[in-house]
């Protein structure tokens, strides 16, 4: 049967028929419905932007995340599970992407929610944190609250940095081992100095130039445990130097943040207070949530 035969399908679709009419009503009808649900779920992500909190035990990652929440200090324990809130950003912040937009467009007030994710800082429960670091989808940033008091001993130094350390090497594997030639999408790190209100705090200045200098004797010390670990191994030494197993450029020499920047990590240091008699401040915090939302 030739599709110009008068019982043909091609005929069917243009002659005056129930089923022809009723098929072409459902298609009239429904194909902008469908349209418009293809093209909102793609316009509008479903999945909130989220920042992860993670820093070592006592820091006040959980006091921040409540100030954040409750817009006021509670009582915090030391954490043991991971949780995710959603957060607004407080009114006297603009996120970046909606600079342009005005305060009363429903757009601007979706722009301003967030997941706040707090990890336990616990030695033994930093798997939380580090599962999130593999894989981090939809993370738009990092903030790594340290507390400013306990980096000035050597001991809490010690152990921040090599946190630091770690979170930081795992964001540069992310970044080198991505397979498309573009990279992976940026993930900004804040190191939040945490406990500015107390006397003993050092300045973010301070603590931005301890903590460059602790990561170097990080990175050298596992630097040569690799080193030694390989040439027992092997009986040799070359090769290692291409897995780029060390932070920053080789390894060599002395770390700095601003080394990061290559692997498309930048890190910013802001120091601030969540809890002190006259009020929180951790404005600089906020705006810089602000500037990557
Ligand atoms: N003086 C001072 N104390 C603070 C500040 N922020 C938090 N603290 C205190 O530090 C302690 C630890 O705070 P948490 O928020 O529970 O610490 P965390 O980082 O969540 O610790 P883990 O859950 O163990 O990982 C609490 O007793 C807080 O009251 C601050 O800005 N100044
Ligand atoms: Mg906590």
């Amino acid at each position: 049967m030739a599709w110009y035969d008068e019982d043909s399908w091609a005929t069917a679709a243009f002659a005056p028929k129930g089923s022809t009419i009723a098929i072409t009503f459902l298609l009239a009808v429904l194909l902008p419905i469908l349209l418009h649900q293809f093209i909102y779920r793609k316009a509008t992500p479903t999945t909130l932007p989220c920042f992860l909190l993670i820093g070592p035990s006592g820091a006040g990652k959980t006091a921040f995340l409540t100030l954040t929440e409750r817009k006021a200090v509670a009582q915090t324990h030391t954490s043991t599970a991971p949780s995710a809130i959603e957060v607004l950003l407080p009114e006297d912040h603009t996120p970046q992407s909606s600079h342009y937009r005005s305060p009363g467009d429903p757009a601007y007030e979706r722009s301003r929610r967030f997941l706040l994710n707090d990890t336990p800082g616990h030695g033994k429960l930093r798997h939380f944190a580090t599962t999130q670091l593999a894989n981090p989808t939809n993370v738009r940033g990092i903030i790594f609250v340290l507390d400013a008091a306990t980096v000035a001993e050597e001991a809490g130094l010690n152990e921040t940095a090599e946190y630091l350390h770690d979170v930081l090497l795992a964001l540069q594997k992310r970044y080198t081992g991505a397979t498309t030639s573009k990279g992976p999408k940026e993930i900004p790190v804040l190191i939040a100095a945490n406990k500015m209100d107390l006397f003993t705090a050092l300045p973010p200045h301070l603590v931005t130039q301890q903590l460059e200098k602790a990561i170097s004797e990080v990175r050298k010390s596992r630097a040569k445990g690799l080193k030694d670990s390989g040439a027992a191994l092997s009986g040799e030494e070359e090769g290692l130097d291409e897995e780029r197993e060390w932070l920053g450029e080789g390894g060599e020499g002395s770390f700095e943040f601003g080394q990061m920047e290559e692997v498309g990590t930048s890190v910013t240091v802001h120091g601030g207070h969540v809890i002190r008699g006259d009020g929180a401040d951790v404005r600089s915090w906020y705006e810089w949530i602000a500037s990557h939302l």
